[in-house]
């Protein structure tokens, strides 16, 4: 193993960070470090954290972590910028709200961009919570701002997934989206010191019910929290231990963990297969002349992917 894995599996700090920043970069170093480490990895408890903008998601962070730690466990926390007009300056302000735990060397607080690619919220963050799992954190967290794809891709990295709302949605509930109500395992309702909270508890109580209750089935349950003044923490931190005990207790854990890692590769696949193919393809002769084709209308692009892709034929001999 090289001297930079072996470091970072130790737990060092540095290590780690160059590692997942070679990664964010696409560098080969990262990913051969990667192989070392992941089959380390497997045993942190990976958090989503996902809500509107403003809804307290790196507040209540912040409070998560200070609660872990109370409870002797050892933090990651990966930020998630979308680098969006929605989000501008959301890495710099939840470096600010996390700041206090700088200084802890059990803490691990790392800002990504996903600088807008497609996939790639699941890409460099996967690569970068499969470090942090190695590196030996115990709780690692992911908080994504809510949205487009990321709050849902994120529910395919975490095994437990927070889905932060705040008062003042009444009875129109179309701030949170039907796809993030039913894949969310524990609901928070953030802000619980505002008028209105009690409403919009009633109401996501509501629609938590309307995904019916099945006997033996984990029932997110919802929790109030006033992150600025860590109350409900302790709740909060308990009902994600009691969501990864079920998933431990019913089996769902090992199978999550499966289909994570099939996930994964299935992502690298296309992202490689696509880069092979492209690279060769554009390197010939005949892809300028089939561009021009496609531009021009003389064929149609399905039949344009579908002719230069059938040139591949790989030849596995299993
Ligand atoms: N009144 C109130 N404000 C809060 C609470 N939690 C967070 N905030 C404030 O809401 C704002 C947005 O918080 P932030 O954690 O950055 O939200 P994020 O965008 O979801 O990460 C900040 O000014 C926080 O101080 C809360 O429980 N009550
Ligand atoms: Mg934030």
């Amino acid at each position: 193993m090289s001297e930079l894995a072996q470091r970072a599996l130790e737990g060092h700090v540095a290590s780690g960070a160059r590692i997942i920043r070679w990664l964010e970069d696409g560098e080969r170093a990262g990913i051969e470090a990667l192989k070392e480490l992941y089959p380390k990895s497997g045993r942190a408890h990976l958090v989503g954290i996902t809500g509107p903008p403003g809804a307290g998601k790196s507040t209540l962070v912040d409070a998560l972590i200070a609660e872990n730690r109370s409870r002797g466990r050892r933090v990651a926390v990966v930020a998630i910028d979308p680098s969006s007009p929605f989000s501008g300056g959301a890495i710099l302000g939840d470096r600010v709200r996390m700041q206090r735990h700088a200084t802890d060397p059990d803490v691990f607080i790392r800002s990504m961009a996903t600088r807008g690619q497609l996939g790639g919220l699941s890409r460099s963050t996967f690569e970068a919570t499969a470090v942090l799992d190695a590196m030996g954190y115990d709780i690692v967290m992911v908080e994504t701002v809510g949205v487009g794809q990321d709050e849902l891709e994120v529910v395919d990295l975490a095994h437990t997934t927070l889905v932060v709302n705040v008062p003042g949605l009444g009875d129109d509930i179309q701030a949170i989206k039907a796809g993030i109500l039913e894949v969310g395992d524990v609901f928070v309702l953030n802000k619980a010191d505002r008028s209105g909270a009690d409403d919009t508890e009633r109401a996501l109580l509501t629609m938590l019910h309307l995904r019916g209750v099945i006997e033996g089935v984990w029932a997110p349950p919802l929790l109030k929290t006033v992150a600025v003044r860590e109350e409900g923490i302790p709740e909060l931190v308990d009902a994600c231990d009691a969501h990864r005990a079920d998933l431990e207790a019913s089996g769902a854990l090992e199978g999550a963990a499966a289909t994570r890692g099939e996930h994964f590769f299935a992502e690298l696949l296309r992202d490689f297969a696509v880069e092979k193919i492209i690279a060769s393809a554009t390197a010939r002769a005949f892809y300028p002349k089939l561009l021009e084709s496609v531009r021009a209308r003389e064929i149609d692009p399905y039949t344009a992917a579908e002719q230069l892709v059938s040139a591949f034929e790989p030849n596995f001999d299993d």
